[in-house]
């Protein structure tokens, strides 16, 4: 009787009360968030806060982010300045897509950029390690990049980068400079000799991925926000062109990704919104647009479908439906992108400019991580799947599916090297993500599979220069890289790191060696 008193005049009172407002997001956003994140939300001393830079930062680690800060950065803590109704809110409304995008062209490209005024460049490294056997090993979990000795596995340096790197940082053709690409279009350029930043360039908003010329002169930025290609100058990061990437029906396409394509002296762009595929010409005569080059039907095609000459001239290929996560064939003739459902691989001849065969590949095939080698005297390239667990195994002669290899998950990555029996592949979702398989290169089985730590997600390999070691991360906030024996499999080093992903060793990459995908 006396509780039902009680609660009968709690809610006399609670109706008395005047309702509490609902939080005022964008008011509240004004106040707390502006000052370091812009009021047009795309960034300034902090990242960009739209749905597209926050990615897979979704409602409650949002709040979490907002509620208690982010360690070893400038982000306060608000739990005790908002209640949690209010940083509900604010999260919902960051992730909220911005009504209207703003321009960034040649102009505000150009503005953004910063060079750092004491740089000097060495006239030779500046340590006594191996410049080819330098790994760098992006650290996502504070936006930092260490820069490993590939011999002794000493940190040489570890500086900070933009906020969210993702893709592979891109060295100059020597080797010597590193760049690397934040998701909110930041470029900065790293000298790996002097072991010292140089300068960085906001290329774009929201950016996917970053390709370096076949000379090294250029890097493609490859961008959603605003929809368009920017090309920078390696040498000092100015802005070479800003190219509008408008299908030929006319309508305004992202670009998924940009790759480079070295024999062909040309960048590749997947279109996410267009059925077509772009080629960029890198240098006057680049292949495409040659006339000896052309074949002879698709010169008559030529300027219907908007080919150009010169640098930086563009050639549309005409596909079926937009395709995304290109892998390339080692003589870059052909690629293979995935189709919009995530079932099939469209192969596109590149120097026909036309599809020319389709692989089915059910359960989101990511083409990107594809690597080749041989096997019982055939090339083959192996994909994992981002939907189910198996890797796919491709011969890409007769394109024909040669096995599939079912794995204890979906994976990310895949990496070997030429010196290597063994192709390593990661296990990234799932129960399982803390495993690691080893194939066989011949006889396509597993024979073994890694669990270096209980639970951790164990992902993305890379070998050393000589193929010995092979490192992968322990994809966690207190994670490290574990240096493996790629021989004997055994565990030789453990490198504590923040969140490491990606690891880029310089002579893998510039070398283009058949292990790491490119
Ligand atoms: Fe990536 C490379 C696209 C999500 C980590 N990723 C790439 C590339 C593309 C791509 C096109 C090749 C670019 C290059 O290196 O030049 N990634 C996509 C997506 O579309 C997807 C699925 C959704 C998205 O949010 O964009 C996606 N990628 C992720 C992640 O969630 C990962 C695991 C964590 C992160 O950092 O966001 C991730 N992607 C990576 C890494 C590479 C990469 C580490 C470089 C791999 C390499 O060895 O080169």
């Amino acid at each position: 009787m006396i509780r039902s008193i009680v609660s009968c005049s709690l809610l006399a009172l609670a109706a008395a009360l005047p309702a509490r407002a609902e939080p005022d997001a964008p008011a509240l956003y004004a106040e707390h968030c502006a000052a370091c994140h812009a009021e047009s939300r795309l960034g300034g001393t902090g990242p960009a806060l739209i749905p597209e830079t926050l990615g897979r930062m979704r409602g409650l680690v949002l709040e979490d982010v907002i509620a208690h800060g982010r360690p070893a950065t400038q982000m306060p803590a608000f739990d005790g300045l908002l209640a949690p109704d209010e940083i509900a809110a604010l999260a919902a409304f960051v992730n909220t897509p911005l009504a209207t995008v703003p321009a960034w062209g040649p102009q505000d490209i150009a503005a953004s950029r910063e060079m750092v005024a004491d740089y000097t460049p060495a006239a030779a490294p500046t340590f006594d390690a191996d410049p080819m056997n330098i790994t760098l090993v992006v650290e996502t979990g504070d936006h930092h990049v260490s820069v490993l000795d590939g011999d002794t596995f000493e940190t040489l340096d570890r500086f900070a980068t933009p906020f969210a790197v993702h893709g592979g940082p891109k060295y100059s053709p020597d080797g010597r400079f590193v760049f690397v690409m934040s998701r909110d279009g930041w470029v900065q350029k790293y000298d790996v000799w002097s072991l010292t930043e140089v300068g960085r360039v906001r290329a774009g908003l929201n950016s996917r991925n970053i390709a370096m010329s076949h000379d090294g002169k250029w890097l493609a930025v490859a961008n959603y926000l605003p929809m368009t290609l920017t090309i920078l100058s390696t040498d000092d990061l100015s802005v070479a062109r800003v190219i509008d990437i408008v299908g030929r029906n006319g309508t305004a396409s992202r670009v998924s990704a940009v790759y480079q394509a070295p024999q062909r002296r040309s960048f590749i762009l997947a279109l996410k919104d267009a059925p077509e595929i772009w080629e960029i010409a890198t240098s006057e005569d680049a292949g495409p647009f040659h006339d000896g080059f052309v074949h002879s039907h698709e010169a008559g095609m030529k300027e219907a479908l908007g080919a150009e000459q010169g640098l930086f001239a563009r050639r549309r290929i005409i596909v079926a439906e937009p395709l995304d996560d290109f892998f390339f064939t080692p003589d870059y003739r052909n690629l293979i992108g995935a189709s919009r459902d995530g079932e099939r691989g469209v192969v596109v001849n590149l120097v026909v400019g036309r599809e020319i065969a389709d692989l089915p590949l059910p359960g989101m095939p990511h083409l990107g991580s594809g690597i080749t080698w041989t096997s019982q005297g055939r090339r083959v390239m192996a994909t994992p799947h981002l939907k189910e667990g198996k890797l796919s195994v491709i011969d890409i002669d007769s394109w024909q599916l040669v096995k599939t290899i079912e794995t204890a998950g979906p994976g990310f990555f895949l990496r070997s090297h030429e010196t290597s029996p063994y192709v390593w592949a990661d296990v990234f979702f799932g129960p399982n993500r803390d495993v690691m398989h080893v194939i066989d290169k011949e006889s396509l089985e597993i024979v073994a599979t890694l669990r270096p730590q209980d639970g951790a997600t164990v992902a993305h390999t890379e070998f050393t220069r000589d193929g010995r070691h092979a490192l992968v991360s322990i994809w966690e906030e207190d994670g490290a890289v574990i240096v493996y024996d790629a021989a004997t499999l055994q565990e030789v080093r453990r490198l504590p790191m923040r969140k490491p992903s990606g690891k880029y060793n310089v002579w893998n990459k510039i070398s283009f060696s058949d292990g790491t995908s490119h």
